[in-house]
């Protein structure tokens, strides 16, 4: 079972390559920032090819987990669908080939005439990723794969992505937004309770090399089963005066809510797994969202390593629910495997009622009783 954290761990290290790869390789950059020229045909194009860059990458984290773990097959879920209308009209259904040529000419069928572009794509989906990790390499764990389900987002934060801002200055290390915020989010669910069980962060745009100037990643993971806690990183040290990190959506009343809490220690930034991060990095305590914004897929993956560092991710309004009513036991989680049946579409997976993730357990008390005076949430 150490094989199937290092499994996410190198998927997610195949679908950076490929993010990184749409913006360095001229073919398919161009494709990506096409809205910019202000023709329509390629107006059209960019969000078919920004689209297609989602599908593809989730695809490929499918099939590469599929075919080392058949027991995973049919419970690997993510936020994309492949099917993808092309510049035709046609429906295709994007998936990894057996070959590089085969897989080149699906991708084809869609970015039509792009032919460079398909073939830069295919090699980097049929591509082997090479760990070199020896932490990771003597992660030994016994969690049969068949009681597990897969999230993926294969790029979380896209409008940062396609934006590719990379000037914007970090405050206290939090980037406002920009393209470090695009993020791959690869996490596992107990079926059974729907509890996130591993999680996989991948920044594929942590920083610039030096001597080459190429983007160059990095990534984070946590193991929280049972009694077993194990994480890349270590927990961040408890800070006296807690430091928030919101959505700009959010609303005056969390705002004004937090504001005697935190003072002048609220931040905001893009990208609800680049908040999350933000959390586990320690550059901020907790990050609440009242509104129903985020989905299943963005939250399990660092869900998973909040866990293992001791903090977690509750659903927000059912913890103020039942803070209301004095009910005494532990706020509840936001869990993976329950959709909301009366919704439709994307919307049965969205985190309802909003979430407030933490690292520390001390502040999550204090945050809770600040936002129970919030009249409406
Ligand atoms: C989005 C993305 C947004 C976030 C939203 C997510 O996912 O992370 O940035 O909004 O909740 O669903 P905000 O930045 O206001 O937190 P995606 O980019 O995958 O659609
Ligand atoms: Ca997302
Ligand atoms: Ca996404």
């Amino acid at each position: 079972m150490a094989g199937l954290l290092q499994a996410l761990v190198g998927a997610s290290e195949k679908a950076a390559h490929i993010a990184r790869l749409c913006r360095q390789e001229e073919p398919l950059f161009q494709l990506l920032v096409a809205e910019k020229t202000g023709a329509d045909r390629n107006r059209r194009f960019l969000q078919d090819f920004k689209t297609l860059a989602d599908v593809l990458i989730q695809e490929v984290i499918k099939h590469d987990l599929g075919k080392e773990f058949p027991e995973l097959k049919g419970h690997i879920h993510g936020e994309e669908s492949n099917e993808f209308r092309n510049g035709q009209g046609e429906m295709v259904a994007v998936r990894v080939c057996t070959t590089p040529g085969e897989t080149a000419a699906l991708l084809l069928s869609v970015l039509e005439p792009e032919r460079a572009a398909a073939e830069l794509l295919a090699a980097a989906v049929h591509r082997d990723v090479a760990l070199g990790d020896a932490e990771l390499a003597g992660v030994a764990l016994s969690i049969p794969p068949q009681d597990l389900a897969i999230w993926i987002d294969p790029i979380d934060s896209t409008n940062e992505y396609i934006g590719g801002r990379e000037d914007v200055a970090p405050i206290d290390g939090i980037a406002p937004a920009g393209l470090r915020s695009a993020l791959v989010l690869i996490g596992a669910y107990d079926r059974r309770t729907g509890c996130p069980v591993l999680g996989v962060i991948n920044e594929p745009f942590f920083c610039r090399d030096p001597l080459t100037h190429r983007w160059q990643g990095r990534y984070h993971w946590g193991v929280a089963y049972g009694d077993t806690r194990l994480c890349s990183l270590s927990p961040p040290p408890l800070r006296p005066t807690p430091c928030v990190v919101l959505s700009r959506a959010e609303g005056a009343a969390v705002r004004a809510a937090l504001g005697p809490l935190c003072g002048d220690r609220l931040r905001f930034a893009a990208g609800a797994g680049y908040k999350m991060l933000c959390v586990i990095l320690g550059l901020a305590d907790a990050y609440i969202l009242s509104e129903g914004s985020t989905f299943a897929w963005d939250a399990c993956a660092p869900h998973a390593i909040l866990r293992a560092l001791g903090g977690g991710t509750v659903a927000l309004a059912a913890a103020l629910r039942a803070r209301r009513v004095g009910d005494a036991g532990p706020p509840p989680e936001l869990v993976y495997n329950r959709p909301a049946e009366e919704a439709a579409g994307v919307e049965r997976w969205a985190n309802r009622g909003g979430l407030l993730a933490y690292v520390h357990p001390q502040h999550l008390e204090f945050m809770l009783a600040a936002l129970a005076a919030v009249p409406g949430l």
